[in-house]
């Protein structure tokens, strides 16, 4: 039998930009995605799912489902318009009520203060490889824990690795820019100092709470036994995995990371800078990290490739059509009998276990974890108000599953947000992939509880995983 712990955080996952539809209302300021994605031409950030009005009947849902965590988070520009300066109180206010929502229907917030919406006005100027972005970023945040005493549970970022890839290597996200090793290398490490620079903030100020940071961390396995293709695996996976764990748990880059880093560079005449000053910051951080938020939907299967980098983004669920080639690192592949979503996205729950467990081996002093995103985009089919969709209730099964073994083999893992609560605006698909508990129409904003929603439930009041 898979059990989960008595005390264990039964979460609904959201992001600002995600839900709350009103983007050009309450005084919100604009970010870079408003204007990337009405000349894209393809779906918009309105109404997304309108929890700007709605937020009040999407908690009194959580309550009724057992979901008892919220992940949500804050829209920089709803606080600061101009990222700086001055500050919108229709914004602040819409937070104050969010909150007070939640502690109403015992939900406990956990609150992101930046989930891929840096305000245009600084994302203009070079989002995080400008680090002037840095310095606006702290004293947000600093705001923030002052503002808002009533959340206990904060991240810094969400997602530094897709921030960096989908902006400038796969270019899906604003400003679209493609293979460009040299800006993804640099925007990782500027915010992993500016992750470290807030948390330090945070501890020295001595506010009450916890803080962290939330990484997307999907693992990597080599195609093949060939030694051409674990090197290609070791090489993405510390690209995406151990140059993050390393900078939030070590506070430096380890000689191995480094030696995968400077191959990478050379590969495609990339290069970085990383003032050695950063590194005082980052080692004293390294220690004061409440929890590590991990976000984990799939792994890769990754095989040796020389040639250029090309990659072909998925995002109509048009099954197959995923290319992943990147020159220097290698080629994520499909393996034969290992299932797929619509969006090419592996399903392999082993790969949550040994990722759990790995951390717990290489990064021993991670207090605790959170699993803050995992779901499975599916095209729901409406029938009448009846939402049957057994294959999501599948794949939340056998992760859940693997995380009930990863626990009993002594991971400290303290709860689990759901991708995502309710359906939502998603940021390369649009509107036709679902991940919600509760089944969106986006037309009329009515909210309708899936078959998984009545299994979550389940789950959340039984802790037995079934
Ligand atoms: C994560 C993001 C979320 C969400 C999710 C699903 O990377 O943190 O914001 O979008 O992935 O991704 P997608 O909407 O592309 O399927």
């Amino acid at each position: 039998m898979f059990q989960l712990p008595e005390d264990f955080i039964f979460g609904g996952a959201t992001a600002a930009y995600q839900v709350e539809g009103a983007t050009k209302e309450g005084g919100k300021g604009p970010v870079a995605w408003d204007e990337f994605l009405e000349k894209q031409g393809r779906f918009l950030a309105d109404p997304a799912s309108d929890f700007y009005h709605q937020y009040s009947k999407d908690i009194a849902l959580c309550e009724k489902f057992g979901v008892n965590g919220l992940r949500l988070s804050i829209a920089w520009s709803r606080i600061f318009p101009n990222g700086r300066g001055e500050i919108n109180q229709e914004g602040v206010d819409f937070y104050h009520r969010v909150f007070a929502e939640c502690a109403k229907h015992h939900v406990l917030p956990f609150v992101t203060l930046h989930h891929f919406d840096t305000p245009k006005a600084l994302f203009d100027q070079g989002d995080f490889l400008n680090r002037d972005t840095i310095e606006a970023f702290v004293a947000y945040a600093e705001f923030c824990f002052k503002e808002f005493s009533e959340v206990r549970h904060w991240s810094t970022f969400n997602e530094i690795y897709p921030v960096a890839t989908n902006q400038y290597l796969l270019g899906t996200f604003p400003p679209g820019i493609q293979y460009d090793l040299s800006k993804v290398i640099q925007c990782l490490h500027n915010m992993m100092y500016a992750h470290a620079r807030v948390v330090n903030l945070f501890k020295d100020s001595g506010y009450a709470g916890q803080i962290g940071v939330v990484h997307s961390l999907e693992t990597k396995y080599p195609a093949t036994d060939l030694e051409e293709d674990q090197h290609a695996a070791f090489l993405d996976d510390a690209l995406s995995i151990r140059f993050l764990l390393d900078a939030t748990y070590l506070g430096y880059y380890s000689e191995e990371t480094m030696r995968a880093l400077n191959e990478i560079c050379e590969a495609n005449q990339a290069s970085y800078d990383f003032p050695e000053n950063d590194f005082r910051e980052m080692k004293k951080a390294s220690h004061r990290n409440d929890y590590l938020g991990i976000n984990h939907y799939q792994c890769h299967f990754v095989k040796a490739y020389q040639g250029e980098s090309a990659i072909h983004h998925n995002g109509t669920g048009d099954k197959g059509t995923s290319v992943y080639k990147v020159k220097g690192i290698g080629e994520r592949i499909y393996k034969e009998g290992i299932e797929r979503t619509d969006w090419d996205w592996i399903i392999y729950p082993e790969g949550l276990y040994d990722l759990l467990l790995r951390i717990k081996q290489d990064y021993p002093h991670y207090k605790q974890i959170y699993i803050t995103e995992n779901g499975m985009g599916y095209k729901d089919e409406f029938d009448n108000g009846l939402i049957m969709d057994g294959p999501r209730i599948d794949y939340l099964k056998v992760y859940l599953q693997s995380l009930s073994k990863a626990i009993e083999a002594g991971v400290v893992v303290k709860g689990y947000f759901l991708w995502s609560l309710m359906d939502v605006f998603s940021w390369s698909n649009g509107y036709n992939k679902r991940y919600g508990l509760f089944y969106v129409d986006f037309e009329t904003q009515e909210r309708y509880p899936k078959e998984s929603a009545y299994w979550f439930k389940h789950v959340s009041e039984t802790k037995v995983i079934v």
